[in-house]
């Protein structure tokens, strides 16, 4: 059913306030583009970002691949959020027992829970992962993604290990908002679905990537947020910043269509 429903319907059943304000800027923006940078240096991040920040929801990070990792960083990053009116979300695939997640979200350099307004998890370990991230991010009015699914080959996230992540998530549905996943899941509650892997022009990037088209995603599975990195950025540190413009304006436009006609708007 969530499939068929508007965005901006939809973000009314969100207790979560990042849940909520990611709905309602996609629906203002009309965007369910995701653009994920996976660049290394802090210049070439920023740049990317700036370029892409018309056409995204969301920008996604893997901050623990930046070489000159600042305070600055942080500053310029929420700067270019409320710039271009998109939400932040790190990639850190959290993976631990609940007390050391804490940790990791909250401390070391980088402290994810003060700037990343959502994060993910795999739920390998178990529900205290969601007990340990909630414990910090709750209060800050976070989110958490589970991993139920995974885009690349041979993953081990399928069958009974993607039910039970979904049983998790359905106990803690105030924090856990929805899942990284290939598709939308049967179900009385309202889940985000976002969704990697997805390209335009190749099936795969030789080491077990594999890729879908914004249609397929959108329409064909019921997901909600199309994921792109280098579909969009190109390789190494990106390519200019008007080829990066308009591949981000592609795909918005592509994952925007799949959404009206998934919709019938
Ligand atoms: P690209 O579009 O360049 O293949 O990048 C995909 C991004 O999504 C990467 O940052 C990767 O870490 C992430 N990702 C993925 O590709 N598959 C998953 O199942 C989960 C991910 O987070």
């Amino acid at each position: 059913m969530a499939s068929t429903k508007t965005y901006a319907a939809r973000a009314e059943g969100y207790a979560n306030p990042a849940a909520r304000s990611l709905l309602e800027l996609m629906d203002r923006k009309k965007t369910n583009l995701c653009v994920s940078v996976d660049v290394t240096r802090k210049s070439s991040l920023l740049r990317i970002i700036d370029a892409v920040g018309p056409s995204v929801c969301l920008v996604k990070t893997h901050i623990d691949i930046i070489e000159d990792f600042d305070e600055d960083l942080v500053s310029q990053l929420q700067h270019l959020s409320s710039k271009h009116d998109f939400l932040i979300f790190e990639d850190r695939k959290f993976a631990d027992i609940g007390n050391t997640v804490a940790l990791q979200y909250s401390r070391g350099v980088h402290r994810i829970a003060s700037w990343s307004h959502i994060t993910n998890a795999h739920p390998v370990p178990g529900p205290g992962i969601i007990t340990g991230l909630a414990s910090i991010g709750q209060p800050l009015g976070r989110g958490l993604l589970l991993l139920a699914e995974m885009s690349s080959a041979g993953t081990l996230a399928a069958g009974a290990y993607t039910s039970a992540a979904i049983d998790m998530a359905r106990a803690h549905r105030d924090f856990v908002i929805g899942f990284i996943a290939m598709k939308r899941f049967d179900g009385q509650e309202d889940f985000l679905i976002l969704t990697p892997g997805v390209g335009l022009d190749v099936k795969g990037d030789g080491m077990g990537q594999q890729y879908r088209t914004p249609r397929e995603v959108i329409l064909d599975r019921g997901c909600d947020v199309i994921i792109v990195g280098r579909g969009i950025y190109g390789k190494g540190e990106g390519s200019d910043d008007d080829v990066i413009k308009a591949q981000a304006e592609r795909y918005r436009e592509e994952g925007w269509k799949a959404y009206l006609e998934r919709t019938g708007q």
